[in-house]
């Protein structure tokens, strides 16, 4: 049968193969196309502005971040409404015209089609169904294009974040669209590519800093919190995604209207920042991960803002009550405008929360985090003092994301049983399959140390840096530290790319592997980096800590 769509961009990808008639997701042929032509039309608009830039002509900065708001659109679980992709592709097109304009005329008849391309609406489903992923015939070349694309999907993601906070990289803006553009290149080989895909990790890394230096002057470095995770009386406003931006306009707006505001999924780690310390209405944290979202927003009874990936399309119980801002869309949803640097009016979901009853309860209980880098610094003397002693014998990051698969559970069963002398480095939301276990600590040291969102794998790099200086290592492989990675997104992709460009190897990665690694990408990150997956807990625990 011939296939509706085609994306196999997340682990949870059909079969393990490839979402062809519907996306696991939720996500539609109709809406996968739209979401395929934007990444054409912005491939095409990335080979444009390298192109400037090779003349030695400025690019603007609202040019790269309709780049990067573009490919934010692309990632899993974060804009299923059609209509609007397309009128970002629309955005797109109209931009990519006028700057090809700037081109030199001998420089652009070298530019590829996609830069070229200027078709109607009524074009735009053909043009979608031939620019997709399968447009690429060579497994390994697709494969690395694929590694590339959502590895740059991530940084765009990043990247946005650091934007909103006024924080712009000219450097990273630049190489993003630069390889970007080089997807669309026949003319590069696996051995380019390759050398592409580390280099797109070692931009992770600038682009991760990034968002860590925009994050903490704005609102300080995450300290330890003990975060309610139980409710209050009040009407709330549930608040999930990445945008720590988003929060603070919200936060700043609820102030004094009796609404209180919590944090859902990967906004759990903004009640770490001092900043936001000061809202007496910022009530705490409710429910889990994103997938648990159905469940959980039904039950919480007030509005919800979705202010980055992961949304689940809503059942209609709750639908009027989701809202959307950013890169997010959700077909029927609200969205929230505004561009960066300017105030976004939430006062519409504020009025809403006014009129919904209080969050009914269903959990109580508090969680503990924010062990983000300048925090474990803080104690690592301490840290240093229990390695030395014996009582910690080992570390083990398991960042990275949470999914609705069984085989997830091997998470939370890897954490129960770790050997008491280990402690977990985490960040992202793979975290809620062990955060509320409560491991205990190792002589005060608690024994889930969460630095933050999936963003903040950097600290987690740092921290792994810092220690490797402090015990006088060549290497940061030498350190008492393993890797299990748990990825579901794009965003795990570049920080794991960016893990890579650090040196780091012999990375566990579950709970399975790609779809979109050929089985010769896949034979060339186990050869040059020891890239594994998972096994069973038993084995697991016995190859990292030699027992069962
Ligand atoms: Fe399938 Fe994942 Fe793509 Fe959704 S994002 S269509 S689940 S591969
Ligand atoms: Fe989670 Fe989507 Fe990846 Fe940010 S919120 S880690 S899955």
């Amino acid at each position: 049968m011939e296939n509706k769509m085609f994306c196999y961009q997340c682990q949870e990808t059909a079969g393990c193969k490839g979402c062809t008639i519907s996306g696991v997701c939720g996500k539609k042929p109709e809406v996968a196309a739209m979401q395929d032509l934007l990444l054409y039309v912005t491939r095409g608009l990335s080979a444009v502005t390298t192109k400037l830039r090779e003349e030695g002509k400025a690019v603007p900065k609202d040019v790269n971040h309709l780049v990067t708001t573009n490919l934010f659109i692309t990632i899993t679980n974060a804009n299923f409404d059609r209509e609007a992709i397309l009128q970002a592709v629309k955005k797109t097109l109209a931009v990519k015209q006028e700057l090809l304009g700037e081109v030199n005329d001998a420089d652009r008849a070298a530019l590829p089609e996609a830069a070229l391309w200027n078709g109607d609406e009524a074009d735009f489903d053909a043009k979608a169904a031939i620019v997709g992923v399968l447009r690429t015939k060579d497994e390994d070349i697709r494969s690395l294009r694929e590694l590339i694309t959502y590895g740059l999907k991530g940084l765009a993601a990043y990247s946005k974040h650091a934007n909103v906070l006024g924080k712009d990289s000219e450097e990273v803006d630049a190489f993003l669209q630069s390889a970007f553009a080089k997807t669309l290149d026949d003319s590069l080989t696996a051995k380019d590519l390759t050398a592409l895909t580390l280099e797109t990790g070692s931009y992770g890394v600038k682009g991760m800093a990034l968002l860590d230096q925009a994050n903490t002057e704005a609102y300080g470095n995450p300290e330890i919190t003990k975060v309610e995770i139980g409710v209050r009386k009040n009407p709330g406003i549930l608040i999930s995604g990445h945008d720590l931006r988003d929060l603070e306009m919200l936060l700043e707006q609820t102030a004094g209207t009796g609404v209180d505001v919590y944090t859902h999924s990967e906004m759990l780690p903004a009640h770490y920042y001092p900043a936001f310390k000061k809202y007496p209405h910022f009530a705490g944290n409710y429910g889990n991960a994103w997938w648990k979202q159905k469940e959980e927003f039904e039950k919480f009874n007030g509005p919800i803002l979705m202010t980055t990936n992961c949304v689940v399309p809503p059942a209609d119980s709750y639908k009027d009550r989701l809202w959307t801002t950013g890169a997010v869309g959700v077909p029927g949803c609200r969205h929230i405008d505004g561009a960066y640097g300017e105030k976004k009016d939430f006062s519409a979901i504020i009025e809403q929360a006014k009129s919904c009853p209080a969050p009914t309860e269903i959990e109580t209980g508090t969680i503990t985090g924010g062990f983000a880098h300048e925090q474990v610094f803080a104690l690592a003397d301490q840290i240093v003092e229990a390695v030395k002693s014996g009582a910690i014998r080992k570390f083990v990051v398991m960042a990275g994301c949470d999914g609705r698969q069984r085989a997830r559970e091997y998470y939370r069963e890897f954490a129960e049983k770790l050997p008491k002398d280990v402690v977990i480095l985490t960040a992202g939301c793979a975290k809620y399959k062990y955060n509320k276990l409560n491991l205990g600590d190792i002589n005060g040291i608690p024994r889930v140390l969460d630095a933050g969102q999936c963003n903040d794998s950097y600290s987690l790099a740092l921290i792994a840096l810092k220690l490797k200086e402090i015990f006088g290592l060549d290497d940061i492989n030498d350190l008492p530290l393993v890797f299990n990675i748990a990825w579901y997104e794009q965003k795990a992709v570049i920080v794991l790319l960016a893990l890579l460009s650090l040196g780091v190897k012999d990375i566990h990665l579950g709970p399975t592997l790609p779809a979109f690694l050929s089985p010769n990408v896949t034979k060339l990150l186990v050869e040059q980096f020891g890239i594994a997956g998972i096994g069973t807990v038993d084995e697991d625990l016995k190859l990292f800590f030699g027992e069962a």
